[in-house]
C-alpha cells in the first residue's frame, strides 16, 4: 500500500513553512478557457497586456506585487506627507546607511528612476557601459544616454544547464579586454547586478566582487551596484561560498556593497513593498549631480517621488528582507516549485536562482524558429491552459540593436514564472507546475506567433502578436 508522504519527505529532508502566517487574503478566481482565449486575442498575446483580472494565479513579476507584514502596514500610518524633510526620508536613510553601508542617499519612484539618474550623471556619449549581462530598463537607459552597453558576464550564464554556482559572475578577461580595446577613460562605471535577472536569477560571489573591485582599482573605474534583489544574492553567497556559512545575510551584504562605490535600487522586489527605489553612493560628485536631476525628474530629494508612507514601508521592509529564516523560506519557494519541474524532466534554467523559475523555451519548441518568438507563445499557451501569468525573457525582450536595426537573438530564450514574496502558498506552486507539465505535453502542436505591432522602446511591453496558422 502507498504510504502518504509530504513533499518534503518526498524530497529526502524535512519540512520547513514560512516564518508569517496569513492576517489578510485576496480572493481570487480562474476564468474558464473559452474566456481566456478571448482575453489573450484582446491582448494581442502579450502577457503584459492583460487585464489582472482575467488571471487566475499572476507570475508576471515579482516587482510591486510582494505582500507587506503588519509592521509595515502600521509603518504606512506613519507617513509624514510634509514636501521637505519628511520624518519618513530620514528613517530610509537611516535604514540604508546601516545596512548597505553607503553614505547619500537620493529618493526615487522605483529602480529606473535611479537608473536615469545615474546615467544622466555619469555617461558621455561615446562612452563604454561593462556589465553582467543587460537588464532591460538599465540599457534602455544606459543607451539614451549615449553609451554602448558590453556584455562580460562569464560564459556559464548564457548556457541554460551550466550547473555554476555563481552564474553571474564577471569575467575579469572580458572585462580587461574590453579596457584595453576603448580605454579606462570611456568607462564611466561598471554595472554590476545581484542575482542576474535575465540569467535567470544567478548570483555574483564575494571572490568575484572582490577581485573585480581590485581591477577597478588599478583602472581608476568606478563600480555600481544594481542593488535591487541583493538580498537574494547574499543568501547563496551564505550557501555556496566558503567562509560565509555562519555569517548572517545582512552582514554578507554590508561587506559585499563596502567592495563597490554606490547601488541604485528598485525596492519593489528585496524591499518587500509595492513601489520605490533609490539611488545611493560614496562619492561626492555623483550625489551632488543626482540631487540636482532627482528634482528635475523625480520629486524634491527628500522623498523623489514617494509618498512618506511609502518610504517608511521601505525603511521597515530592508530589515525584514535580511532575516535569514524569511530568505529561507522565500527561495525555498521557489526552489521548491523547479524540483517538481526538474524531476518531470521540464527543462529549465540550472542552477534554480533567487526569484523565479525559468523556463527553457529554446528547448522545449526545439521545432521552432527563435523568429517564431517561442518564450512569447510559451507564455501565452500557459495562459491559456490555466490562466497563470508569466513573462518572456527571450527575443521580444532582447529589443533590436540600436546600429543595426536587426533583432537581437539572444542565448536564452525564456519564460520567466516569477514568484511574488509572502503572496502564494505551496499548493499555489503545485497548481503551477501541473499546467507547466500540460503545456509541456502539447508542445510538439504550438507553430509560434508573428509580432504584429512594436513599440519603438523597451518593445516587450506593448508588442501585439498573432498566431502563425
Ligand atoms: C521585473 F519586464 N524588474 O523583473 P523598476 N534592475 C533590475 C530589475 O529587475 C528591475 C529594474 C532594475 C522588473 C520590472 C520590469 O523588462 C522589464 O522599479 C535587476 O521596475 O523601475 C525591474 O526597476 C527596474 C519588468 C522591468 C520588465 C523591466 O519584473
Amino acid at each position: 500500500m502507498n504510504v502518504p508522504q509530504t513533499m518534503g519527505q518526498q524530497f529526502g529532508r524535512r519540512s520547513w513553512a514560512e516564518p508569517w502566517k496569513i492576517k489578510m487574503v485576496e480572493p481570487i478566481k480562474m476564468i474558464d478557457r473559452p474566456a481566456r482565449q478571448v482575453a489573450l486575442d484582446e491582448a494581442g498575446y502579450n502577457t503584459f497586456l492583460l487585464r489582472s483580472e482575467d488571471v487566475y494565479i499572476d507570475l508576471l513579476t515579482d516587482s510591486g506585487t510582494n505582500a507587506m507584514s503588519d509592521r509595515q502596514w502600521a509603518g504606512m500610518m506613519l507617513g509624514d506627507e510634509a514636501y521637505a524633510g519628511s520624518r519618513n526620508f530620514y528613517h530610509l536613510e537611516d535604514a540604508v546607511r546601516t545596512y548597505y553601508g553607503y553614505k547619500h542617499l537620493v529618493p526615487t519612484h522605483q529602480g529606473r528612476g535611479a537608473e536615469h539618474l545615474i546615467s544622466q550623471a555619469l555617461i558621455e556619449p561615446g562612452d563604454y557601459v561593462p556589465g553582467n549581462m543587460y537588464f532591460t530598463t538599465t540599457r534602455q537607459h544606459q543607451e539614451l544616454a549615449g553609451a554602448t552597453f558590453v556584455d562580460v558576464i562569464i560564459d556559464e550564464a548564457h548556457d541554460s544547464q551550466n550547473p555554476h554556482p555563481f552564474k553571474g559572475n564577471i569575467d575579469l578577461a572580458k572585462l580587461e579586454a574590453l579596457i584595453a580595446r576603448v580605454g579606462a577613460e570611456k568607462i564611466p562605471y561598471i554595472s554590476l547586478a545581484g542575482t542576474v535577472n535575465m540569467a535567470g536569477g544567478q548570483p555574483v560571489s564575494m571572490a568575484n566582487v572582490r577581485d573585480l573591485r581590485a581591477l577597478c582599482d588599478r583602472h581608476g573605474i568606478r563600480l555600481y551596484l544594481d542593488a535591487t534583489r541583493m538580498a537574494e544574492n547574499c543568501f547563496f553567497i551564505q550557501e555556496r561560498e566558503e567562509g560565509y556559512q555562519d555569517k548572517p545575510i545582512a552582514a554578507i551584504l554590508k561587506e559585499f556593497c563596502s567592495y563597490t562605490d554606490g547601488a541604485w535600487m528598485s525596492s519593489k522586489k528585496d524591499h518587500l513593498v509595492n513601489i520605490g527605489g533609490w539611488l545611493a553612493m560614496n562619492h561626492e560628485d555623483l550625489f551632488e549631480k543626482a540631487s540636482n536631476l532627482v528634482v528635475v525628474f523625480e520629486g524634491l530629494h527628500t522623498y523623489g517621488g514617494m509618498a512618506g508612507r511609502d518610504m517608511e514601508a521601505v525603511a521597515i521592509g530592508i530589515e525584514e528582507a535580511l532575516q535569514d529564516d524569511y530568505m529561507r523560506s522565500r527561495i525555498g519557494q521557489v526552489r521548491y516549485l523547479g524540483e517538481l519541474l526538474s524531476d518531470w524532466n521540464i527543462p529549465i534554467v540550472q542552477p534554480v536562482g533567487g526569484h523565479a523559475i525559468f523556463l527553457d523555451a529554446k528547448r522545449i519548441y526545439a521545432h521552432m524558429p527563435q523568429s517564431a518568438f517561442p518564450a512569447q507563445t510559451l507564455a501565452a499557451e500557459l495562459y491559456l491552459d490555466s490562466g497563470i501569468r508569466s513573462m518572456e525573457r527571450g527575443v521580444v525582450s532582447a529589443g533590436r540593436d540600436p546600429q543595426t536595426g536587426d533583432h537581437r537573438y539572444p542565448k536564452l530564450e525564456l519564460v520567466r514564472l516569477t514568484i511574488p514574496r509572502r503572496v502564494y502558498t505551496q499548493a499555489h506552486m503545485d497548481v503551477v507546475a501541473e499546467s507547466v507539465k500540460a503545456v509541456y505535453d502539447a508542445r510538439h502542436a504550438v507553430k509560434g506567433l508573428e509580432m504584429v505591432y512594436e513599440p519603438a522602446y523597451l518593445r516587450f511591453f506593448q508588442a501585439r502578436f498573432a498566431p502563425i496558422r
